[in-house]
């Protein structure tokens, strides 16, 4: 498996914020916990190829917000943030030689982190960043493909997968207080700890799942599950409203 990662911007103190007051990040201690959240993924299995970072782009480290890839295609995003649009063509290169690119048009704005996709399902979280057009034209382009895009409502995070992600095969964890656990017909459903409502976005990279250390109350509910667990430390891209998805794009 491929993994696409970006370098974190040296100007990521001025990065967007929704949901946090602003709260100074330590960048030497950002780009240690992001080579130890890349090194996780190389000893899961995964090649990987890192775009250059920009210190006009604050938030480019979130790479998936860029791209939704599937394995027939790349779909460029339209970011709902103004401040991030410019983000598009330094992921378009890298991604130009690995799958054929299609794109996302105004006046529909998507971000990737508003999209689930489990198997030939996929799930748009419509919201302050993703508009229905962009849904919509998602599915456009990826039914013929045999996807089913189904766009949803949820409420109180800045992404749809800022409060649910998939958490094992036929899994997906979730804070209900955000996100209808009745999306996921068929599926069972862990929910994050009442505590702990940003434990939601975890990372699922072959049969292994790559959590936050922050949230250990969540983390027993996965282990009881069953899951099998890389805990690493996130500490620095939270304060940015980063989660563990958000790092990467994985090509499958
Ligand atoms: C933003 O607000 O766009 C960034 N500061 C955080 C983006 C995190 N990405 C994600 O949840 N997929």
């Amino acid at each position: 498996m491929n993994a696409l990662v970006r370098e974190i911007s040296s100007g990521i103190a001025a990065c967007e914020l929704t949901h946090l007051d602003r709260a100074p990040i330590d960048l030497e201690l950002a780009r240690v916990q992001h080579e130890a959240y890349i090194s996780c993924l190389e000893s899961l299995g995964c090649e990987m190829k890192r775009v250059p970072g920009d210190p006009e782009l604050p938030d480019c480290v979130f790479i998936e917000d860029t791209a939704v890839v599937v394995p027939e295609l790349a779909v460029m995003s339209r970011p709902g943030a103004v401040s991030r649009r410019d983000e598009r063509s330094g992921v378009e290169v890298a991604l130009h030689a690995l799958r054929p690119i299609a794109r996302i048009e105004a006046p529909a704005t998507l971000d990737g982190g508003d999209v689930l996709r489990i198997g030939r399902r996929i799930w748009v979280g419509c919201g302050a960043r993703t508009n229905a057009d962009g849904a919509a034209r998602l599915a456009e382009l990826l039914e013929p493909h045999g996807y089913e895009v189904q766009p949803v409502a949820y409420q109180g995070c800045l992404h749809f997968k800022s409060g649910c992600s998939q958490a094992g095969p036929g899994q997906v964890l979730l804070n209900p207080k955000w996100i209808d656990p009745g999306l996921f017909s068929g599926l069972k459903i862990i929910e994050v700890d009442p505590q702990e409502p940003f434990a939601g976005n975890v990372l699922l990279v072959g049969n292994h799942l790559v959590v936050d250390r922050a949230f250990e109350r969540t983390l027993r509910r996965l282990d009881a599950g069953g899951c099998s667990l890389r805990i690493i430390d996130n500490s620095e891209l939270a304060k940015a409203e980063g989660g563990l998805t958000c790092g990467s794009i994985l090509l499958d």
